[in-house]
This record gives C-alpha cells, sequence and structure tokens, in this order.
C-alpha cells in the first residue's frame, strides 16, 4: 500500500510541498499519494486576494489578511524560487518590489508548470486531525464546504502549512466600545480609499503598522498617528505622520497616550499581529508557539517533536518566505521519503529546538536575524537537492533593503537589486512608489 500524505493548505508553503513531491517523481522516484485540503476557492493562501471580511459565503473565517494596492515588503530577490526564476516566469527580469498579483502569478506559474493542480480537494476545511498510536495514522475529518458534506480520511503523514498571519491578535484599549468611529484588525483592512482624508490612528509597529500607515498616506489620509508599545519605528515620516507612546484611552474621538499627550481621530486600525491558531489540532498535535525565528517544538524548524509522523511548514517569523517554504518542503519530502533519516530519540530532538532557540536569542539585531534565517536555509537545502543558491548574497539584497528604508521610507521600493538565481539587475521601476496608484499586473509589468 502506497503511503498516503495529507497537506492542509494550498499556500506558499503547501504548494511548497506539492511541487517538492512532483520534483522528485519527475525525477523518477516513487512518491506517496498525496491530499491537500485548501478551504478557499483557489491556491495561493494570502495572496489570493479577497474582498470579503469576517465569515465567507460558507460561513467559515476569512483566512485573507492582504488588501489591495499591496507591493511586496521585501525585495522579490530574498524570495526568489531557486528552480524557477521570474525571468523563466515573466520572460524579461521585472523590478524589485511587485504588488500583489503579480506575485501570485508568479506562485501561481510555477505549480501549473508542474501539474499540482488535481492534488488539491478545494473548499474543503480541515476540521480535525487525530492521531492512533495503534494503526499510527492520522485521521483527517473535513467538510466539503459547497456540498455540506462531511468525511474523514486516514494519512500516514500530516503537513500542516495553514499559515500564521491570519487570526489576529486583538487587544482592547479603555473606551473602545464608545469610539466614534472604525476600530479594525489590520486582518480586515482591505482599501486604502476607506480613509481618504481622515485622521488615522495605528496601534503598533511591525510590517503591518509600517505598511498599512504608508498605503493611507500614499492614497490620501489627512495624518497617520502610530502609537507603539516598545519602540517607535524611528523612520524618517512624512510631515503628517508622528510617532506616539502607547495608547491608554479614547474618549469620544480623543486618543490619549501613556506620556499624557493626545490626538483626535477617524479610524484606529490594530496592527497588533496574529495567533498561530490551529482549531483542527487535538492538545497532543496542536503546535504552541510565540512569533519567532526558531518556533518551539519543530525540530529542524519542522518536525512536530512530540509526534515526528506530523510536519509544519512555514511557521516562523519570516525574512524569508518563498524559499525558505521551499527549503523545508524539500527536506520533509525527505524525510518522508527515508532519504532522511530522523533521530530516534526525543532527547535529540529537543535538544536540537533548544539550540536553535538559544542561537536565535544570541542574536542582537535585525542584521544577525536575517543571517540565523539565512543559515537555516543554507542547512536545509544542503540536505536535499532544492537547487543550491547564494544565500548570502540573498542576506545581503536584505541588508541593502534595511538601509533603503532608514534612508527613505516612501521610496525604497523604488530601488533594484541582483537577481541571487540568475544574476542580472532588476530593471528600476517606471514610477516611483508613492505616484504608483495603479498595482494592476499589466501596470508594473509595462517596464
Ligand atoms: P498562507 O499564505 O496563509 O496559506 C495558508 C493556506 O492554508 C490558505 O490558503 C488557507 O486557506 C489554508 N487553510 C488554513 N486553514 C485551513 C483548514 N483548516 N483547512 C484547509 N485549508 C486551510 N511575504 C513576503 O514574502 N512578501 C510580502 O510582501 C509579504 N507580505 C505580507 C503581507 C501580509 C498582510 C501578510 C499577512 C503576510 C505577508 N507575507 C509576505 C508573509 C506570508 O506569510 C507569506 O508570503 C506566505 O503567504 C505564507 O504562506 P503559507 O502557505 O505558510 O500561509
Ligand atoms: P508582527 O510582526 O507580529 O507585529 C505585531 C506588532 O503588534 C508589534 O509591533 C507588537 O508590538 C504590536 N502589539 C502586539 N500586541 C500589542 C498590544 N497589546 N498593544 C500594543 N502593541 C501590540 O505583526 P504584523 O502584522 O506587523 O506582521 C505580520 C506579517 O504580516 C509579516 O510577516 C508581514 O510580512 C506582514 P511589540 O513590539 O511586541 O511591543
Amino acid at each position: 500500500m502506497k503511503k498516503r500524505i495529507a497537506v492542509i493548505g494550498a499556500g506558499p508553503s503547501g504548494l511548497a510541498q506539492l511541487r517538492a513531491f512532483a520534483s522528485a517523481a519527475q525525477q523518477g522516484a516513487e512518491i506517496p499519494e498525496i491530499v491537500c485540503f485548501e478551504k478557499q476557492r483557489n491556491w495561493g493562501g494570502l495572496w489570493n486576494y479577497t474582498w470579503r471580511t469576517g465569515l465567507d459565503e460558507f460561513g467559515e473565517p476569512v483566512h485573507g489578511s492582504m488588501y489591495r494596492y499591496l507591493w511586496s515588503n521585501g525585495p522579490k530577490e530574498g524570495l526568489e524560487f531557486a528552480d524557477y526564476s521570474f525571468e523563466e516566469h515573466f520572460g524579461k527580469q521585472i523590478a524589485s518590489y511587485p504588488p500583489r498579483a503579480v506575485l501570485f502569478d508568479y506562485i501561481e506559474g510555477r505549480v501549473n508548470k508542474a501539474g499540482v493542480r488535481p492534488w488539491i480537494r478545494f473548499s474543503i476545511v480541515v476540521r480535525y486531525v487525530t492521531w492512533s498510536a495503534e494503526t499510527r495514522k492520522f485521521t483527517v475529518r473535513v467538510h466539503d464546504l459547497p456540498n455540506d458534506r462531511s468525511y474523514s480520511e486516514e494519512f500516514d503523514h500530516v503537513i500542516v502549512a495553514s499559515g500564521h498571519f491570519s487570526t489576529p491578535n486583538v487587544p482592547e484599549f479603555p473606551g473602545f466600545e464608545t469610539f466614534n468611529g472604525r476600530i479594525l484588525h489590520a486582518h480586515d483592512f482591505r482599501d486604502a480609499r476607506e480613509f481618504v482624508g481622515q485622521d488615522i490612528l495605528i496601534i503598533g509597529t511591525s510590517y503591518s503598522a509600517e505598511d498599512i500607515g504608508s498605503q493611507c498616506w500614499k492614497y490620501g489620509c489627512k495624518s497617520v498617528t502610530v502609537s507603539h508599545r516598545t519602540e517607535a519605528m524611528g523612520f524618517k515620516w512624512p510631515a503628517n505622520w508622528k510617532e506616539v507612546p502607547l495608547l491608554t484611552k479614547v474618549e469620544g474621538n480623543v486618543a490619549t497616550f501613556k506620556d499624557g499627550s493626545t490626538a483626535t481621530v477617524n479610524a484606529i486600525i490594530l496592527c497588533t499581529g496574529y495567533k498561530h491558531h490551529f482549531p483542527f489540532m487535538p492538545d497532543d498535535l496542536r503546535l504552541r508557539t510565540a512569533n519567532r525565528l526558531a518556533t518551539a517544538d519543530l525540530y529542524k524548524g519542522v518536525v512536530y517533536v512530540h509526534n515526528p509522523a506530523l510536519f509544519y511548514l512555514g511557521m516562523q517569523d519570516q525574512w524569508y518566505t518563498f524559499n525558505m517554504f521551499d527549503a523545508q518542503a524539500w527536506w520533509v519530502r525527505d524525510a518522508i521519503l527515508g532519504r532522511i533519516k530522523l533521530p530516534a530519540s526525543k532527547n535529540e530532538l529537543v535538544t536540537d529546538v533548544e539550540k536553535r532557540v538559544a542561537a536565535e536569542d544570541a542574536g542582537e539585531d535585525s542584521y544577525d536575524a536575517i543571517r540565523y534565517q539565512g543559515r537555516y536555509i543554507k542547512e536545509l537545502i544542503a540536505e536535499t537537492d532544492y537547487p543550491s543558491f547564494d544565500v548570502d548574497a540573498a542576506d545581503e539584497a536584505f541588508f541593502q533593503w534595511k538601509k533603503h528604508k532608514i534612508k527613505d521610507i516612501m521610496g525604497f521600493r523604488n530601488n533594484s537589486y541582483k537577481s541571487v538565481m540568475t544574476g542580472s539587475m532588476a530593471p528600476q521601476h517606471h514610477t516611483p512608489w508613492k505616484d504608483a496608484l495603479d498595482d494592476t499586473m499589466q501596470s508594473y509589468l509595462r517596464n
């Protein structure tokens, strides 16, 4: 009997897993039967844009956290697939910070070429996974949403690739219930034009805060106030943008901050991050981790230490994305195919996690964090046949990106970098980011 593998989610991580198995099959390997369950109608995960918020057409929580006008927040040279370059997909080199639709097209191009779509069952949500120590199999219970039918199947391995930037972390501040305006989490932010002419307050200082604030500024909000819990972002912001300490209360439309200063605002956007949330996993299989580079309980960042037949992909906080998911997917594939042997003792699995946590903790700044994740990718790809690439050069693209942000936070996306896969330099985009209001693929590729 062929082994059966369940992959939960057809976002970039799940698709990397399908591509990894397809690649082994193309080289003549015998591969297991793969079934990928995807609750959305289409693949691409977060990159599959939806206008919906709250619940979807079937009453399920909307997965999408991406918004209109989103452009890559890091250079594409840091995320390029080693086995499918941007030049191969678009027939030419393209500028370095593509909008969402362009990256979606790129993700889709590779898996279309690999022919893995028939392995995916769309509009099917995984409801519950259990493990039997007796049969050494997982039972995966799913709900076929359009046909309103539940069923269960058995699998030898489960690979969870359901993402972790979808279930919002939503703090509450005194006075929220009587605020005279809209309060939303970044997960529900869709169109910056909603805030044209408004004074907006953003809570948080990470990617979402920076980018949603920048979006609102670009499309014409009146002012942006960003409130921080730990530290201000400290970029050179435009004149109608200020950073303030943590919000303490809201009265009517007046927000008061820890230093006693106030701001009158029309809307509050909570850019307060996301939760690793696996409602479909029982206590003994559910990953519990903070959003960090060295996730808890994952040997090599992917094998669940309490049950090594179970894998999690893409659960790390992310500098690297697509090519890191590839490195993980190729490694998990080889563990399943028996090409890589897992340590027999749980102690060894746990010790590996402890070492990773300590190595991350030893880093001092974001440059060390980028190097740490780069080293992690190198470690994994050295153990499989994933095409090797110059990870140090990709680290360097991230370092340049960070410097470009410090120099000009509203202009960093106008820079270009060299592909570490093909060696060619990206062209400069035809329009500065702040003036490019049309983010369609057609417009972007007009270089
Ligand atoms: P996801 O993309 O979240 O995909 C998970 C999939 O699992 C989804 O399709 C979902 O429907 C499915 N799923 C979940 N639960 C179930 C279930 N129970 N049953 C069946 N299917 C299920 N990365 C970059 O590289 N560059 C960027 O510019 C960038 N911008 C970002 C902007 C935002 C607003 C966010 C939130 C993230 C951004 N990211 C960016 C990071 C992003 O996490 C990765 O690019 C990538 O999407 C992660 O892929 P994933 O497959 O791990 O997760
Ligand atoms: P992140 O990167 O997890 O950041 C969350 C931010 O929210 C961070 O600045 C936190 O501040 C802040 N936070 C969290 N809880 C609170 C409370 N209770 N009060 C105030 N501030 C809080 O999430 P993002 O959404 O920015 O980014 C996630 C992904 O989306 C990322 O990979 C991008 O690619 C897009 P802290 O510094 O901890 O004080």
